[in-house]
């Protein structure tokens, strides 16, 4: 090797043991082999030496570019390692043994009141019932003695499916199944029917603070020999003070249902603004919580049950309002907002 080319090496090799990140290590790959750099400097001397010289030389230089072009990818590879290793410093203690520190998250307002109602029933016997939310017209309407252009089904419009089924506008759609269902048990073991049957509603409302289109009843029903308002009253009272655990102000006034005979809406006093009125209760003080009655007696009897023999009361509990009443929701519309800040408010640690 030429004392040129020995020296350049050198020269080269110390300024590598310098090198401390990629920008200075790209700066002496330009010094060096860059178009300008003493390496390939270093073949324009060729000009000036015999052809058997520039052989020998061409070469030396060749096996010096491709040594530095080796010792500069080494290098780059030893900073990338590095840089590694300090960022894996600098991350923190990683144990995987370790539990998440996630926030668990909370039930919604509705599930809780939903459960705690399902609790009270099922303390006094009552069997909790699932239905299906897309129903028939026969369930939801004429089952409940509500024919074809009857004027009550105006209150209840709803969402109407190609084929002709629809979503359920209130609970009472399942009513016609829940006598089928138990009726046997009721006419030959003198069971009486006892069940809750929560479950999500739709109609086409025009939404306010109190009103949704898409809302949550819990309808219940009893049917047995002798079953009178008393009863229908005795369930209602427990049901609200078990809920409340405290004393709720009701009132009973008379409501109109074609499935009920007589028919009741049970108000309860607004607990929001304690019943000087706002609008979660349209400014009257009360809301409409729970309309009930002595199921009318066409109805038992297209549920396979003779009303001459059985009477029963069925109510229809609006547990999105009650959720409301219970955790001081003012606008019913926060309860399917889906904003998970707003609802852990009401619900937290609970
Ligand atoms: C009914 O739906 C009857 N099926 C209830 C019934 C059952 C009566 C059994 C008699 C016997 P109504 O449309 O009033 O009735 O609704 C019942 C309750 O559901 C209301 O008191 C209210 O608390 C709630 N509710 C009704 N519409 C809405 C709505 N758009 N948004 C929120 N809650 C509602």
């Amino acid at each position: 090797m030429s004392a040129k080319t020995s020296e350049i090496k050198l020269k080269f090799l110390e300024a590598l043991q310098t090198i401390s990140n990629a920008e200075e290590l790209e700066k002496i790959r330009v010094e060096y082999i860059g178009k300008k750099g003493y390496v390939t400097e270093l073949l324009k001397e060729m000009k000036n030496l015999s052809n058997e010289e520039k052989k020998t030389f061409g070469q030396e230089v060749n096996i010096l570019k491709n040594e530095v072009n080796d010792k500069i990818s080494e290098k780059r590879e030893e900073l990338r390692l590095k840089e590694i290793e300090l960022e894996n410093s600098r991350m923190p203690e990683f144990d995987i043994s370790m539990p998440p520190k996630l926030k668990r998250g909370s039930y919604h307002p509705i599930t809780l009141v939903q459960r705690q109602c399902e609790e009270v029933f099922r303390s006094m016997g009552f069997a909790i019932e699932d239905y299906s939310e897309i129903v028939t017209d026969y369930e939801c309407f004429e089952a409940l003695n509500i024919p074809k252009n009857h004027p009550a089904r105006d209150m209840q419009d709803t969402y109407y499916l190609e084929n002709g089924q629809l979503l359920k506008s209130h609970t009472s759609a399942a009513q016609n199944a829940i006598y089928k269902k138990y009726k046997d048990a009721l006419i030959n073991d003198g069971k009486p029917i006892k069940a809750i049957f929560p479950g999500r509603c739709f109609r086409n409302e025009a939404t306010d603070a109190c009103h949704e289109n898409t809302f949550f009843q819990m309808e219940g029903v009893m049917v047995d020999k002798n079953i009178s308002i008393s009863n229908l009253i005795f369930f209602m009272k427990t049901m609200l003070s078990e809920v409340f655990q405290k004393d709720i102000k009701v009132r009973l006034r008379p409501g109109f249902f074609p499935f009920v005979e007589p028919g009741f809406e049970l108000d309860i006093s607004c607990l929001i603004c304690g019943g000087d009125g706002c609008p979660s209760c349209k400014h009257s003080g009360w809301l409409e919580l729970c309309p009930c009655g002595m199921i009318h007696p066409e109805v038992l009897r297209m549920g396979g049950i003779d009303p001459e023999e059985y009477t029963g009361f069925a109510f229809g509990l609006g547990l999105t309002r009650l959720a409301m009443m219970k955790y001081g929701v003012k606008d019913i519309r926060d309860l399917n907002s889906g904003s998970l800040k707003n609802l852990a408010q009401f619900t937290d640690d609970k």
